[in-house]
């Protein structure tokens, strides 16, 4: 990452894509754990825009039972679609504070939009415990933070649901990292699309560094864009407790950094979403601090000037 990004960050307060309360306090925990000046101390300039406001549509029903909270997700994606929309449009470097994971069904397709415009490719790094591949067909959970990036890559089935798409994620662009629960309506889509997973099973065999580093080659290849999202619950459990949705055996905190120390080196990356953060589950505020070191990792922070940090 190179010095100067004028970041932006943009918060998401929305906890409808899930029955687990307290997301909506994301954005201000993160920006309490210093998000802002541990970035603006690495070199780069910080503007906060505060938390979206969705529009109002009231209830909406689906023909699967189980989706709650239709109305708000969709308020909620028109918002940050726009926003993601603007700021990539005006050079900007969105940093989305969340707020549950349906979020990114407007965050990815914001900057997706913008990336059209520019005439490059979106690429998007899916880092998370889970592949959140549903369609609203197949959900059976019907906590829409499952969904959001088979919207983004225009999978049928949200029509008529989510709002129309200006411009769609290739499947073909998508690497996910740190998987360890699919469902399996979204196994069969992800096989069927290609998408590159890297369960935890890759990563222990492999490595976090010669996964990433195969899906970075292809980002620069291509001259792309590179969103990054990061679900909280792509940590392990044991270093990131404050999520709705544990799953244990998730990445170490060397693991983590890394990844993000790699990614900051490939000065690929053009947009970030620090989502799932329930703050109401956290202990004395680690999680939030963990994620905020997490981005300063992103950022340029490196292991010779890190803090010494015991959380
Ligand atoms: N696949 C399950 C579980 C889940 C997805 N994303 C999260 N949890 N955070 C579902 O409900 O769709
Ligand atoms: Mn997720
Ligand atoms: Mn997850």
């Amino acid at each position: 990452m190179s010095e100067g990004r004028r970041v932006i960050l943009i918060g998401v307060p929305t906890q409808a894509g899930t029955h687990q309360k307290g997301c909506l306090m994301g954005p201000d925990a993160l920006r309490t754990a210093g998000i802002g000046d541990a970035i603006r101390e690495l070199g780069h300039t910080v503007e906060d825009w505060g938390n979206l406001a969705p529009r109002i549509l009231g209830d909406m029903t689906h023909a699967n039972g189980a989706i709650h909270d239709l109305g708000e997700t969709i308020g909620w994606i028109e918002a940050a679609t726009e926003a993601g929309a603007r700021a990539v449009g005006q050079g900007l470097f969105p940093v989305f504070l969340g707020g549950d994971h349906s979020m990114s069904a407007g965050t990815v397709a914001g900057v997706t939009r913008a990336a059209r415009a520019s005439g490059r490719p979106q690429f998007v790094l899916w880092l998370d415990a889970h592949s959140d591949f549903h369609t609203p067909d197949t959900t059976t959970s019907g906590n829409l933070h499952g969904t959001p990036l088979a919207y983004v890559t225009g999978l049928s089935g949200f029509a008529g649901v989510f709002p129309d798409l200006e411009a769609t994620v290739d499947p073909a662009n998508i690497a996910m990292i740190g998987i360890r629960s699919v469902d399996p309506a979204e196994r069969a889509a992800l096989r069927q699309h290609k998408v590159e997973v890297h369960d935890m099973r890759r990563v222990d065999q492999l490595g976090m560094s010669s996964l990433l580093m195969g899906f970075i080659e292809r980002v620069r290849a291509a001259n792309g864009l590179l969103h990054v999202s990061l679900d909280v619950d792509f940590l392990d459990p044991e270093i990131a407790p404050a999520v709705g949705t544990t799953v244990p055996g998730g990445a170490t905190f060397r693991e983590a950094h890394l990844v993000m120390e790699l990614i900051c080196d490939s000065g690929l990356m053009t947009s970030l979403d620090v989502a799932e953060l329930n703050p109401f589950l956290d202990e004395r505020g680690k999680t939030a601090r963990l994620m905020v070191d997490l981005v300063a990792s992103l950022f340029g922070r490196s292991v010779m000037d890190r803090p010494t940090i015991s959380y």
